[in-house]
């Protein structure tokens, strides 16, 4: 099939390494995808095009950082023309949402201040390290346009909150 694309959309997906990232790029994009790689930055991009509920056509352009995820002077680039971002902590490790308001989040704003940003506790399978009140708290910060439960190792949630993304970016 070769519908005409409407839009494309470059996604970013971050946070600190082995909340799983890269687990659910792939659980999202399964069977029909492309994949390219941008050593230069460390980074795979995966491309998957979806229909959202108004019949629009979308290329998704998902950027998964594949190396060092703490490394500095490239992530510009990374950055760049970004319409969305999947911020991603671990449940079951307090640690990896303390560095998303320590770092992930004010770096992000920094460099793109309107993008829209979703947040999303991965491992949702494994015993939680974090309160609902830490997770109020984080998002009163953030305020991210939805805060998603998912995990990568089940599949739950994980086609909702890429689409969801995808869906207030164009009506926005
Ligand atoms: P990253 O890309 O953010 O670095 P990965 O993270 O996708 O590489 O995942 C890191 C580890 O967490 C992997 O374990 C992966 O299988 C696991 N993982 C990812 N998502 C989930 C989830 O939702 N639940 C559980 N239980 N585990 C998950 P390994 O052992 O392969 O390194
Ligand atoms: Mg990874």
């Amino acid at each position: 099939m070769c519908a005409q694309k409407d839009f494309k959309l470059k996604i970013i997906i971050i946070g600190d390494p082995n909340v799983g990232k890269t687990s659910l790029v792939q659980r999202y994009i399964s069977e029909h995808f492309s994949k390219e790689y941008r050593s230069t930055i460390g980074t795979n991009i995966y491309i998957k095009d979806i229909t959202l509920k108004n019949g629009k056509n979308i290329q998704l352009n998902l950027w998964d950082i594949a190396g060092q995820e703490r490394w500095i002077r490239m992530r510009h680039k990374y950055y760049n023309g970004a319409r969305g971002a999947i911020i991603i902590g671990d449940l079951s490790r307090k640690r990896s949402f303390e560095n998303i308001e320590k770092f992930w989040y004010p770096d992000l704003e920094k460099y793109i201040p309107s993008i829209q940003v979703i947040l999303i506790g991965n491992k949702c399978d494994l015993k939680p390290e974090l309160t609902e009140d830490d997770i109020e708290k984080i998002k009163n910060k953030i305020r991210p346009q939805k805060y998603i439960i998912t995990s990568a190792k089940t599949g739950v949630n994980v086609n909702g909150a890429f689409n969801y993304l995808s869906e207030i970016i164009i009506i926005k």
